[in-house]
């Protein structure tokens, strides 16, 4: 299999099925479409137009070329094709409530994502306070990553949502703990113990250490920085 993705400085939903394939040791080839969207002749623009209908990353690539787009689909396609993987969790029950939370994740927090939206290499701890401080929203979609997070931790133990076993939903969270440590935004301590968590995850870790190599600045994700030269505002 291969997936397309985007820059890892940036790309949240890339970030999703790469991490999940990554932890659960699943094979692919990895093919990067680098954001260029202010060029005119935008070559991501071109190359993602010919892989899927959306135009939009990620996708993954089966042997023959069929395409399947949207990280949720994803997520489903590879516990088609590795049932025993562990995509999800064994228990019917666990696997409906993983699936409600990976969904809840792919149709909500649009305060979270649209106000903080994922910047890896970026110390943007100032802007979070004062977002926090201003936006009802932000603080509304803070509560709920508590309200969804809390009892799954509580009732399987931990370290990951359904225990011992990181599964497609952790990977979906994942570029959550990547906003909530770079906008230093403020979590109830075991929630932030999961964000801990999921930033120290093997597979996420390999995640930013290429973020963190990338340098290639994107201007329509960047809402708060000045310039490419450092993290700082
Ligand atoms: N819901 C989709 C979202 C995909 C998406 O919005 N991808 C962004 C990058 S993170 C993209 O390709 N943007 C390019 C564009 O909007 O032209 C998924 O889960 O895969």
């Amino acid at each position: 299999m291969q997936l397309v993705i985007g820059n890892k400085n940036y790309s949240s939903w890339s970030m999703r099925p790469w991490v999940l394939m990554r932890a659960l040791g699943l094979p692919f080839e990895e093919r990067m479409l680098r954001f260029d969207f202010h060029d005119a002749n935008s070559r991501f623009s071109a190359e993602a137009a010919k892989l899927s209908p959306t135009a939009r990353v990620p996708v993954l690539l089966e042997a023959d070329g069929f395409a399947v787009w949207d990280s949720l689909a994803m997520a489903e396609r590879l516990h088609e094709c590795f049932p025993n993987a562990g995509v999800w969790p064994a228990d019917p029950r666990q696997r409906a409530r993983a699936r409600s939370l990976c969904a809840s994740m792919h149709s909500g927090f649009g305060k979270l994502r649209s106000l903080c939206p994922m910047n890896i290499e970026a110390d943007l701890r100032d802007i979070g306070r004062q977002l926090v401080a201003q936006e009802p929203g932000l603080r509304a979609d803070l509560q709920q990553l508590e309200a969804l997070w809390l009892p799954e931790l509580t009732a399987h133990g931990g370290p990951w949502l359904f225990g011992a076993a990181f599964c497609a939903a952790d990977a979906f969270f994942a570029p959550v703990a990547m906003r909530v440590k770079g906008y230093g935004l403020p979590l109830a301590p075991p929630a932030q113990a999961y964000v801990e968590a999921l930033s120290q995850q093997s597979a996420v870790q390999e995640w930013v250490q290429a973020a963190l190599g990338e340098h290639h600045w994107v201007p329509e994700d960047e809402p708060y920085r000045q310039g490419p030269s450092s993290g700082q505002l």
